[in-house]
């Protein structure tokens, strides 16, 4: 169908995934008239689409000009480049380019609680939701978690909206304004998307246009709030605070506790999150919840109750002495630093599996970081032996097939004592249909060796 049967007032919703559908069903509640494309020819939404509105125009394939510019507004899902040169050329020609948390911000009044990072977004973001339950909020929690945020709209009206973000989600997002938002770390990631890391930063920086209250951490420049921006700040890192605004930990006779200033929040003992990675995802929920206005009580009751998200460093079990952690979920490089890190102990030192897609990534960090506490390293994936060009040398090596054959070989080389760590650093697609898919292949295979 050509494009000429397009009228300008039409949205065009770029993508037939989650976010395109949810947009779809949003616009037609609005009684507003859409078109649909998509760059795949045969995109997995297509049947679902087409059932639910027969009389829609659906464009597959590469994305034309012609096309794009011939609407007032795109809609473009997080998985489309806005730097695809159709959408280019639409936003030359004065077309509004946003993506569905733009449609979200328009709707809605009630206060929004933002969150992204290049790790620990899901974390924080079901902390923080659980933090407005436990102070008798009714909440919406959406976005780049899994649930796309117009489809909060339909569960009702809350009273506040906790949403993760992701630096695609930003791009195309100008009406935020949140009430509290945070940058909680930035490495490298995506950098299959940007041009380079700066972009990349950036992109994540957006999240404090306009926002009331900047959360920041003080150990990461990247998310240090540029300057000029008219907002109360708040920031949280690992070592100790110096005043009210700052969020840390301090040693309070033999235990470490959680602090705002000279206030303890609690102990760091009872913060079920492993690792002082998870200390810090406690120390930034905290200041969340406090740039909103949450108790102290709400919040730490939130945390003490809180259940560890799958796939994020979680204890799988222990066999013939040897205790198995899946963290397939760590996706990047930092992530993976930071799991190690948490669970470094000189006593106990960790086989660790990598590889998979690595998505542009410098795997440099890798030969300087892994030199202490690791025992050994089995590679798996497409980037296997691109990752091995940075491991440290003598440390001890091998590349197999598949995840099985890594668990397999590992089990018969740690001994009593150590510690078998899934965290691998790249995406999973190459072998697996997502991380979760990975996560219980591992899960699964660990169960199944002899105890
Ligand atoms: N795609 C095309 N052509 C299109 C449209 C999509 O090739 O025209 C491909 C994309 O490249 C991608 C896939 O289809 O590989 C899905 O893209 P999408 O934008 O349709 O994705 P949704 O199903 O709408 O899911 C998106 C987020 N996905 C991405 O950003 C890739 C989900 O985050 C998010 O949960 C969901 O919206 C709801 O907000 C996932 C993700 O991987 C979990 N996010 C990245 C991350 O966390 O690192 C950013
Ligand atoms: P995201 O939604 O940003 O991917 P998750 O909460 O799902 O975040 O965690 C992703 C990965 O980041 C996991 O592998 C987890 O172990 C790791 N991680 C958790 N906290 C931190 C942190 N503070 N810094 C770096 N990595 C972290």
């Amino acid at each position: 169908m050509s494009s000429a049967y397009l009228n300008k007032e039409d949205y065009l919703i770029i993508g037939l995934g989650q976010t395109g559908l949810s947009v779809a069903n949003y616009l037609s509640m609005q009684g507003k008239s859409f078109s649909i494309a998509d760059t795949r020819v045969n995109p997995p939404g297509l049947e679902t689409f087409r059932q639910q509105w027969p009389d829609v125009s659906i464009w597959l394939g590469p994305l034309d000009a012609e096309l794009t510019c011939s609407v007032s507004c795109l809609i473009v899902s997080p998985g489309v480049s806005v730097a695809d040169s159709a959408i280019e050329a639409a936003r030359q020609q004065g077309v509004t380019i946003i993506g569905d948390v733009e449609l979200f911000c328009r709707a809605v009044q009630q206060p929004v609680i933002a969150i992204t990072g290049s790790n620990a977004k899901s974390t924080v973001t079901t902390l923080l939701g659980e933090m407005a339950k436990a102070a008798g909020l009714k909440v919406g929690v959406g976005g780049n978690i899994g649930l796309p945020v117009l489809d909060l709209l339909a569960q009702g009206q809350q009273d506040i909206y906790v949403l993760e973000l992701s630096s695609f989600q930003l791009e195309t997002t100008q009406s935020l304004n949140a009430k509290a938002a945070v940058v909680l770390n930035v490495s490298e990631d995506h950098l299959d998307r940007y041009a380079n890391f700066a972009d990349y930063v950036f992109a994540k920086q957006r999240i404090y246009h306009h926002c009331a209250a900047v959360i920041f951490n003080r150990e990461d420049p990247q998310t240090f709030p540029i300057h000029g921006l008219k907002a109360t700040r708040l920031s949280f890192g690992l070592n100790a605070p110096s005043h009210a605004d700052e969020l840390g930990l301090i040693y309070l006779g033999d235990e470490r506790w959680l602090m705002k200033g000279d206030k303890p929040l609690m102990a760091a003992n009872e913060v079920p999150l492993v690792g002082n990675h998870g200390l810090s995802n406690a120390l930034a929920a905290f200041a969340l919840g406090f740039a909103v206005g949450f108790s102290i009580e709400a919040m730490r009751a939130a945390i003490v109750a809180f259940k560890p998200l799958a796939h994020r460093c979680e204890f799988v079990a222990s066999r013939k002495g040897v205790v198995f952690y899946n963290d397939s979920k760590a996706t990047n490089v930092g992530a993976m630093l930071a799991a190690v890190k948490g669970l470094a102990k000189p006593d106990a030192p960790i086989w660790l599996i990598l590889g998979g897609e690595g998505k542009g990534q410098d795997f440099s960090p890798i030969k300087m970081a892994l030199t202490k506490n690791i025992a050994g390293v089995a590679l798996i994936g497409r980037d296997a032996s691109l990752i091995a060009e940075y491991l440290p040398d003598n440390l001890k090596q091998h590349t197999l097939a598949s995840l099985p054959e890594a668990v397999a070989w590992l089990a018969a080389q740690a001994v009593s004592g150590e510690q078998v760590l899934l965290s691998p650093a790249c995406a999973s697609f190459d072998q697996f249909s997502g991380f979760e898919h990975r996560g219980e292949v591992f899960a699964q295979c660990v169960i199944d060796l002899p105890s």
